[in-house]
């Protein structure tokens, strides 16, 4: 079987790996594209910050990371790589926006994410079922959630009419960012300090709103309450 551009359709029997669902940010982006597709997949979750998390990853992954989605092509082992083969196995679920001008600038955004923020990521990861207070905000996060700011009022003032998400309806941008809507959340972050006008908010509440977000967010409380009682 063939897709469009030529390229091998996979036989559709994916699992992706990932790691909590409380903590893994990079795995919640792909499952949520995976999600967005319908494509039928397994879950198989590695627990993070455990002896022997990294030899249980490295069994699954070869880069010791997740997340990795196995297909009949080969274990695609990047967050990133990971939605890009979803776009193409799958061109009819906009996970890339349509207009060429709209889908160069969800390409950047989401590069921008994969490859930066460094501030963002170690002084407030990801912790879906806790709230705590804002961390010490160096000048570093303080640039980091101004530039997020930017980008989503940037982004919903240009190309979000059709909906409440950064193209409008769900793409891959949104994958990449949602884990930062549900950070600003945990840390009560005062978005107008950074700028917002209230367009962040109001993305942050419709990330959060999403029905797979909830769905992810069950599956956090659960494992929680699962490690809990181990
Ligand atoms: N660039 C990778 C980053 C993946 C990553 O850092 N994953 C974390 C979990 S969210 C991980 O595997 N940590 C375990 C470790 O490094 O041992 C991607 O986009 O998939």
């Amino acid at each position: 079987m063939t897709t469009m551009e030529g390229g091998t359709m996979t036989g559709r029997g994916y699992t992706l790996i990932i790691g909590d669902k409380n903590y893994s940010s990079w795995s919640l982006r792909p499952w949520l594209s995976l999600k967005a597709c319908g494509a039928p997949f397994e879950e198989e979750c590695v627990r993070l910050r455990r002896p022997d998390s990294k030899a249980e990853i490295f069994k699954r992954s070869p880069s010791g990371k997740v997340p990795a989605l196995k297909t009949d092509l080969g274990v695609i082992y990047d967050s990133l790589a990971i939605v890009e083969f979803l776009a193409e196995q799958y061109p009819d679920a906009g996970l890339w926006p349509k207009d060429a001008a709209s889908r160069a600038a969800a390409r950047c955004i989401s590069a921008e994410m994969h490859s930066g923020f460094q501030a963002l990521r170690n002084d407030m990861p990801m912790d879906l079922i806790s709230r705590f207070p804002m961390p010490e905000v160096s000048e570093t996060l303080a640039n980091n959630i101004r530039r997020v700011v930017t980008i989503w009022i940037d982004t919903r003032n240009r190309f979000g009419h059709g909906g409440p998400l950064l193209f409008g309806k769900f793409t891959n941008a949104d994958a990449m960012y949602a884990p930062v809507a549900t950070r600003f959340r945990t840390y009560g972050v005062p978005l107008a300090d950074y700028g917002d006008d209230g367009t962040a908010a109001d993305y942050v509440d419709a990330i959060n709103a999403m029905p797979d977000m909830a769905e992810w967010l069950a599956g956090a409380d659960a494992e929680m309450r699962e490690r809990e009682l181990v």
